[in-house]
């Protein structure tokens, strides 16, 4: 039964916030869930989750060796029965953590079976936990998913695979994945590309694919309907990594595909930090593009490594970084019903238990002070000031008529005859904004 089971994480307690001058490595030092920033408490403004796939099914393993995690709670046995422990640790964890919320992929959380029945009513099984857990506990589901990548069946993509029969299946899939999603009242569902994509152009259709995944995307807008699931749908950007290419390459190609197959008013993104410098963009062009377009949905809290090419998915601590994002995310109204979740996990050489807590207070303490800075730099209105007097020939009269609309080449040629040179360019002072951001740091 739920939480009748020995702890997982025995002598670890409650995480509390106990300030910056703590000692407490097991501590918050600057997330503190109920404080007020801008008047909303910071558990509101970041909404963190846990992913379950990195926390719990995570093991270690590289191209290189296998899994190197020490989780006394993954004993041989049963798979299902094991899927249930599982979720009894996980809430331990979130308990303990003080996280609000969670995320999921289906064949994450149960197994799979040896069909579709038998693994849709496992799926079921473990639901009824997770419920259970939720309800006693609180803690919520921030967005349900389905793992379309890990099944060979999936070698080709699902939703654009050549094989129509493996869309079918990848339709199911989705089906019951949005089902339970609903049922444990999540937030949102998730779309990653997964295999959506291509490695070779000469072997692939890419109209007929783009289509299918529209399609697909399609059938799940409208099953979420007939089922009253009213949580938001999400497109999350990734430009490579498992295949050459991905047809969710950033929020530019998303946004554009969303747009093109009339889906823009289902579906916003999920971002990762990760995913954006892997399309060589930084994560604050891909929050920032997708923020002026009214798309930003949720974030996938993570970072790369400089020095390794690929996707590292390792917990955030940079304050910059976090500053960046928390402003991006002020800036265009908060993330809910979205949030902040680690998609992220420790690294192979962090394999004790204790290592999971440290990871996860560090990003949600650097999240916090990102927020707090953020939110200290609006107050204070420099950056804004900065920005309006660069762009202060906008303000004056022709700036103004342009804008609105009522000036035309002609016009414009005619005023630039008469003056003959456009008046003086001012500096960018881009360093002068870098000190000011240092001055909150
Ligand atoms: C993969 C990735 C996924 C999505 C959900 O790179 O980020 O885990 O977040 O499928
Ligand atoms: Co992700």
């Amino acid at each position: 039964m739920a939480g009748t089971s020995a702890e997982a994480f025995a002598g670890i307690g409650k995480i509390r916030f106990e300030g910056p001058s703590s000692k407490n490595m097991l501590a918050f030092r600057h997330y503190d869930a109920d404080a007020l920033v801008e008047g909303k408490p910071m558990r509101d403004h970041l909404r963190f989750a846990v992913s379950y796939w990195h926390s719990f099914r995570g093991t270690g393993g590289d191209p290189f060796g296998p899994g190197t995690m020490i989780r006394p709670w993954e004993k041989d046995g049963d798979p299902l029965q094991a899927a249930l422990s599982r979720v009894d640790v996980a809430f331990e964890f979130l308990e303990k953590l003080g996280c609000d919320f969670y995320c999921f992929h289906d064949r994450d959380v149960a197994p799979e079976g040896a069909t579709l029945a038998e693994s849709n009513k496992h799926l079921d099984t473990v639901a009824d936990r997770l419920l259970a857990h939720q309800e006693r506990s609180g803690k919520k589901l921030l967005w349900g998913t389905a793992n379309l990548f890990s099944n060979p069946r999936y070698v080709h993509g699902a939703a654009t695979s050549p094989n129509a029969e493996v869309f079918a299946y990848a339709a199911a899939q989705v089906k019951k994945a949005l089902e339970v999603t609903h049922r444990l009242g999540g937030a949102g569902y998730v779309f990653w590309g997964g295999r959506e994509g291509y490695q070779c152009l000469w072997n692939t259709d890419m109209k007929r694919e783009l289509d299918h995944l529209a399609r697909f995307m399609h059938m799940a807008v409208e099953y979420a309907r007939e089922i009253g699931f009213t949580g938001q749908f999400y497109f999350e950007p990734k430009p490579r990594e498992p295949m050459k290419h991905q047809y969710d390459f950033d929020s530019a190609t998303c946004i554009n595909f969303l747009r093109t197959y009339g889906l823009e008013k289902h579906v916003k993104m999920n971002i990762e930090t990760n995913h954006a410098t892997l399309a060589g963009h930084e994560m604050q062009h891909e929050l920032e593009y997708a923020g002026l377009q009214g798309f930003l949905g949720s974030i996938d809290a993570n970072t790369g490594d400089t020095l390794v090419g690929w996707d590292t998915d390792q917990f955030p601590t940079n304050i910059y970084l976090t500053t960046q994002i928390m402003w991006s995310i002020l800036k265009y109204g908060g993330l809910a019903p979205g949030g902040v979740n680690f998609d992220a996990k420790v690294r192979r050489e962090s394999f004790e238990p204790v290592d999971l807590f440290h990871a996860h207070i560090g990003g949600m303490d650097a999240f916090a002070r990102g927020l707090k800075i953020a939110a200290a730099l609006r107050a204070d209105g420099a950056i804004q000031k900065l920005v309006e007097e660069r762009y202060a020939t906008w303000s004056g009269p022709l700036g103004k008529r342009i804008e609105a609309g009522t000036e035309s080449f002609a016009s414009l040629e005619k005023e630039m005859l008469a003056k003959g040179e456009a008046q003086a360019n001012i500096s960018g002072r881009q360093e002068l904004f870098e000190n000011v951001i240092n001055c909150y740091l």
